[in-house]
């Protein structure tokens, strides 16, 4: 499967188009305006949220509720857009409009300034539109699709903050189930109360200094079956595929699975995961330090991947830049923005690691139709059972 995405912040629309999805999946936009509902969540979060009321149109693909087989499209409206018509319109821009609203002063951290001089812009408003985390509404909106098609396989996925600026939650290790109900009631999506006071503390007094802050979330897959990705390519291996798709959401820098960093200072005894067998459970581990990946390929336990998403970089104090017009210093531009967008960002890499999961099953189980991703599905478990 595929998908691309299109549109700008402050443009009309945000667009996607799905390629490879099967028949007869049982799509509702009121399951995918839930994803991006969680997605506008969040303590910390800016004004803009207080605009838009993120729903999405299912307009290719799908019909009286189920797909097709044919492309799924998908639109959501900036309600914002109203405000920016002048600015932001495809059609030439009036004498009296020309230059309203550019970009001078790049954001550091930001693209402004690589993009600008990558594609040649004089007004980083053209680079700003469409790096703003702002597209990452089209990638909810598709794994929310994703996650129906694993949700019809068993294949659960939730999400949680462990870390914003200096304060760490205790992670909790309840089924994703559990963990996806408790850390929709929390404003930064922690199942540890005393943390969550503190966040919310220190995403305030960041605020109040004009300053930002990132941290640590974590997504767990679970009932993914064994053998999804390969060993046999390099770019075949899941675990390679979710860390380039996890790191290609807006200001994250950095990836790892199961106890992943920790890994450096331990001995192998205390790293790998010993292998057991039962009649009733067949082969299975009894820890997952692995994060549910050995050779790039899925062991069956659940996959547990973790990110760290940098302080968003516009800066309401903001830092250093230089005027690119008249090479003059500057302080950088001051857009609109957020303080903290980490719980938002737990619900994107939440998304973003659903679209990875689903297109290695699709790989794996591919067919059609659901019903013979099925029947392959039942084929490969009874094969594994029989080995
Ligand atoms: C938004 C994410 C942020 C917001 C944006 C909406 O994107 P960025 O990476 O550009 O900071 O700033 O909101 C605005 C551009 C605005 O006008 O307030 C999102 O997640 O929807």
């Amino acid at each position: 499967m595929r998908y691309l995405t299109a549109g700008e912040t402050h443009g009309p629309q945000l667009t996607a188009i799905i390629e490879g999805l099967p028949s007869n999946l049982p799509l509702a936009a009121e399951t995918i305006n839930e994803e991006l509902g969680r997605r506008q969540k969040g303590h910390g979060r800016g004004l803009r949220m207080q605009i838009e009321k993120d729903t999405v149109q299912l307009v290719g693909g799908v019909r009286h509720g189920t797909t097709t087989g044919a492309p799924v499209a998908l639109v959501v409206e900036n309600k914002d857009w109203t405000h920016w018509t002048k600015i932001m319109g495809a059609e030439p821009a009036a004498e009296e409009n020309e230059g309203k609203r550019r970009i001078l002063r790049p954001r550091p951290g930001h693209a402004d300034l690589n993009g600008g001089l990558k594609y040649n812009q004089k007004d980083l408003r053209n680079i700003l539109e469409r790096s703003s985390a702002r597209e990452t509404t089209m990638r909810v909106a598709v794994g929310g699709v994703a996650k129906q098609l694993l949700a019809s396989f068993g294949i659960t996925i939730a999400c949680q903050v462990l870390r914003i600026g200096d304060v760490t939650a205790e992670r909790s290790s309840l089924t994703a189930a559990e963990l996806a109900a408790i850390t929709e009631d929390s404003p930064v999506r922690v199942t540890d109360k005393a943390a969550e006071a503190r966040m919310v503390a220190a995403i305030d007094a960041a605020k109040e200094d004009g300053d930002t802050l990132g941290g640590v979330v974590e997504v767990v897959v679970e009932g993914v079956p064994v053998g999804l990705g390969s060993h046999v390519q390099w770019d075949r291996k899941l675990d390679g595929k979710i860390a380039q798709a996890v790191l290609s959401i807006q200001a994250f820098k950095g990836v790892e699975f199961g106890i992943g960093f920790e890994a450096a200072e331990k001995r192998g005894s205390q790293v790998h995961d010993a292998i057991l067998y039962s009649e009733e459970k067949g082969f299975h581990r009894e820890s997952n330090r692995a994060g549910g990946l050995e050779g790039g390929m899925t062991t069956g336990e659940p996959i547990v991947v973790r990110a760290v998403m940098k302080p968003i970089s516009t800066l309401y104090k903001p830092l250093l830049s230089v005027d690119i017009d008249t090479k003059e210093a500057f302080s950088a531009q001051v857009e609109r923005s957020d303080t903290c967008a980490v719980p938002a960002a737990a619900v994107i890499m939440e998304n973003v690691v659903a679209w990875e999961v689903a297109n290695a099953f699709m790989e794996k189980f591919g067919g059609d139709s659901l019903e013979e991703i099925a029947a392959n599905l039942t084929n490969y478990k009874a094969q594994v059972e029989r080995y």
